[in-house]
């Protein structure tokens, strides 16, 4: 893009910005996360999109963004974003293009093609060193299908393919380690309710290179069944009770960046959710719910070892 024409789409009204009747859910946790990330990343960003809820933003050949967008199959945006970086790398390598106008590359996916179909690839491309950064917001389910489980799902919720009376038999799947496992620059858990960790977060992952994961809870009105008002309030217990630390690894080491004290019992997070309505109605469920807790229990009791 000449610098003229990206000056002229700078110079936008900030009504042109993300939001502005986009075809999203009320009070998407995901799109909350996505604003603020943007916020930091600015203009000067190529998003590299995995099919799921976010794609719905961009209605070809428009984007809300002002910088680029492309749209990938679920399981291949990692590799998308190689062939992005190797032809900004082409042109700033032949000097085809000023240093100052090359642009982030950043994977924009759900979880189900984090934890799932786009492993395998995400797995090479973080091998290969590739300079991107990758942004999962995790609704914990295949939502834009109408919220399937995932690799991501949290053992106990309903989804519409687990709602026995146990819900989802299986446990939420460990990105964080899978990708700290492969040891890149940077990896992080951000959520949009927490927006001063969030900002200094994404300002540390884009001043660095090579592979680096943010990983959005994205608490999800439609798919995990609340009321939209209630995001902002379910995304601070998310946090308080301990379900989701929030934390970052860099030079190999595991830093949490708030650690919840007291935690809040995790029911007061299950609670607000119609998701978990099977643990405290008709009866409450009291060895799912202590399962639960255990869980979290357990996690904290490492981390403070
Ligand atoms: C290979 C493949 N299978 C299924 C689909 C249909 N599909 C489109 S979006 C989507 C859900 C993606 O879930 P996730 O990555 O968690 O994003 P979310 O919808 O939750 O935002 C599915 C299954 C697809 N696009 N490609
Ligand atoms: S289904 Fe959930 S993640 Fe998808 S747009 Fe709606 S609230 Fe957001
Ligand atoms: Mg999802």
């Amino acid at each position: 893009m000449s610098e003229g024409a990206f000056q002229r789409m700078k110079d936008l009204p900030s009504a042109h910005l993300l939001g502005t009747g986009t075809p999203m859910c009320a009070g998407c946790g995901g799109l909350q996360a996505l604003h603020e990330v943007y916020d930091v990343l600015g203009p000067r960003s190529v998003f590299v999109n995995a099919a799921g809820c976010m794609t719905l933003l961009s209605v070809y050949p428009f984007t809300p963004f002002r910088g680029s967008w492309l749209y990938t199959a679920m399981a291949s945006a990692p590799a998308g974003a190689q062939g992005v970086r190797d032809a900004l790398d082409i042109l700033l390598g032949q000097q085809r293009m000023p240093r100052e106008e090359d642009l982030d590359v950043v994977v924009l996916t759900g979880d189900g093609a984090a934890y799932g179909m786009g492993l395998s690839a995400t797995s090479g491309a973080i091998e290969r060193g590739l300079n991107f950064l990758y942004l999962c917001y995790d609704n914990e389910g295949y939502g834009n299908t109408g919220q399937q489980y995932s690799g991501a799902t949290p053992h106990g919720a309903l989804t519409a393919t687990s709602h026995g009376a146990r819900g989802y038999p299986g446990k939420k799947k460990d990105l964080f380690a899978i990708w700290t496992a492969h040891q890149p620059t940077y990896v992080a858990t951000i959520i949009g309710t927490e927006p001063l960790d969030l900002a200094r977060k994404v300002e540390k992952a884009r001043s660095l290179k090579g592979p680096r994961l943010i990983l959005a809870l994205a608490p999800c009105p439609t798919g995990w069944d609340f009321d939209p008002q209630d995001t902002a309030e379910i995304g601070r217990l998310a946090v308080k009770s301990g379900a989701f630390p929030l934390k970052e690894y860099v030079d190999g080491k595991v830093v949490h960046t708030k650690r919840p004290h007291p935690r809040v019992p995790v029911e007061e997070y299950l609670r607000l959710q119609g998701r978990y309505r099977h643990l405290f109605e008709p009866s409450r469920d009291e060895p799912l719910i202590a399962e639960i807790q255990a869980g979290v229990d357990a996690y904290w009791a490492a981390v403070e070892t």
